[in-house]
């Protein structure tokens, strides 16, 4: 019996072993609908596969109904004889601890490991890399990305078709060593350009800055279709990864093998391998165009917080140079909203403040769970083991060390060993039994937090001149420590249900 339990464990890990790309990915779960389904049925890129998606799994902050669900794969797209379309690979956290092999609720503390185990990247032949099997060579006649690509309109108020999940890899143009990759917002603007929007203190746009002000382009390859490990890793932000530092060695880390990467056809830059789609460009010095260039909407796509952002004025431009595609590519992406989005920030956010806490307080903090109510940002709950009345305090300690580990967090609410974190049903008991307002409520007000929060704006709270700045809140929700006798959970007999399940 034994064995035969040890043999199916090493199955299991050697299968995850041979996940590297996205389709190896696919490979390992698509036979269990309840994590991935597949439709023949014909389907417009143009808002009606987020509208249907937003009835199979999209989740998040997304308008109800909508729930967690299986990922779904689009096989005949109005347009595109040769394309497909993935959404909500990683839409679950349960679906992301089965391609990753780690039970997801030590998802944070999994990717934390892989932040201090790094595997640097490798750069393989151009021959051998599957993402260059076919060319689209953008000085070509025909050259028209729109036509190339079923890239997806979200709703009707969209400045155009977005990439949502294109991974963008750059590098200071005069150190090719320091290297970036990310996911930023991409419009399809003309048959070869598309803006990117960069959020205040993205590294990519500080490789953009010093190459714009030298009157260098940019070198960008945009990767679409990959392993999640890589879009995982690439949630991390500075302190976590600081500047210059190439985001793919945590990949690495997770997969405990270096990510392949490849040179690009048409510019000096590195691509992702095996990635099912490259869009090779540069980011041109001194142009801007407004985001909804070709729209007379003011509205830009469903960002994370479950509003539609505004189109930005003026965005810098990738003049794209060639496409490069594996053969018949699966085009990836996610609802801007959805609960894919939510574990893509989460779960590195989750990651920097266990590693910070570890750090500064160790042993004090079980597990942290970026909730999808914030979109993955904006709300926290930090789970403590309280070990003596030192740690009544300490355990507010940490969540100032929470909030000084990510600048994007509002709210925090802090539960003990005995709450599931997981459970928002259980986290907002202990709210009712373990939480006095007047005396468990930390405000600080006035620190920088996230722009897109419609209530951190000045005509919601005039003490603000700017946007994105507002009031952050603990809401210790944990029984004092020498209280912890009168705060005991009822105990049931400890037992196990299936006998009585058998028919
Ligand atoms: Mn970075």
């Amino acid at each position: 019996m034994k064995k035969s339990k040890n043999n199916k464990h090493s199955v299991l890990n050697s299968k995850i072993a041979t996940i590297n790309d996205l389709r190896s990915a696919i490979n390992f779960i698509q036979n269990d609908p309840n994590q991935y389904i597949e439709t023949n049925h014909l389907i417009d890129p143009k808002e009606e596969i987020t509208g249907v998606y937003r009835h199979i799994g999209a989740a998040g902050t997304v308008k109800r109904p909508t729930k967690i669900g299986p990922a779904m794969m689009f096989n005949k797209i109005k347009g595109f004889p040769n394309a497909r379309v993935l959404i909500g690979l990683m839409g679950s956290r349960e679906r992301i601890g089965k391609i990753l092999g780690v039970p997801s609720i030590k998802l944070g503390i999994y990717m934390a490991n892989a932040r201090k185990n790094i595997k640097p990247p490798i750069t393989i032949k151009n021959n051998k890399a599957i993402c260059q099997e076919v060319i689209y060579d953008a000085k070509e006649k025909n050259f028209d990305l729109r036509k190339i690509l079923p890239t997806i309109i979200s709703t009707k108020d969209d400045s155009g078709p977005y990439l949502c999940l294109g991974l963008a890899l750059s590098s200071d143009h005069q150190n090719h060593k320091k290297m970036d990759v990310s996911i930023h917002r991409l419009c399809m603007q003309s048959k070869d350009e598309l803006s990117i929007f960069f959020a205040p203190g993205r590294h990519i746009d500080s490789f953009r800055k010093k190459a714009e002000f030298m009157k260098k382009a940019l070198n960008i390859s945009i990767n679409i279709g990959l392993d999640p490990a890589i879009y995982l890793g690439s949630g991390f932000e500075a302190p976590t990864t600081p500047f210059g530092f190439n985001e793919l060695n945590i990949a690495g880390g997770l997969r405990n093998k270096p990510i392949e990467m490849v040179n690009c056809i048409s510019i000096k830059q590195k691509a992702i391998a095996r990635a099912e789609i490259v869009i090779e460009g540069e980011i041109i010095p001194n142009i801007r165009i407004p985001e909804n260039k070709n729209k007379k909407t003011n509205k830009a796509m469903p960002e994370f917080l479950g509003y539609t952002g505004n189109a930005h004025p003026a965005l810098p431009v990738i003049k794209v140079k060639a496409i490069t595609t594996r053969k018949n590519p699966i085009l990836q992406t996610i609802i801007g909203p959805g609960e894919e989005h939510v574990n893509l920030v989460g779960i590195p956010t989750e990651a920097s403040i266990y590693l910070r806490c570890e750090d500064a307080i160790p042993g004090l903090v079980e597990n942290i769970y970026a909730h999808s109510a914030g979109g993955g940002k904006l709300l926290v709950i930090i789970q403590v083991r309280k070990r003596n009345t030192h740690d009544d305090g300490m355990a507010r300690q940490a969540a100032l060390v929470a909030l000084s580990t990510y600048r994007e967090l509002k709210n925090i609410i802090l539960i003990d060993e005995d709450v599931d974190l997981f459970d928002t049903n259980d986290v907002l008991w202990a709210m009712q039994t373990r939480y006095v307002s007047d005396i468990d409520s930390i405000f600080i007000p006035g620190v920088t937090g996230h722009v897109l929060d419609p209530s951190q704006n000045n005509l919601y709270d005039n003490r603000y001149h700017g946007k994105g700045i507002t009031t952050k809140t603990i809401f210790d929700c944990t029984v004092p420590y020498n209280l912890k006798k009168d705060f005991i959970r009822t105990e049931f007999k400890k037992i196990n249900p299936n006998k009585w399940l058998k028919k």
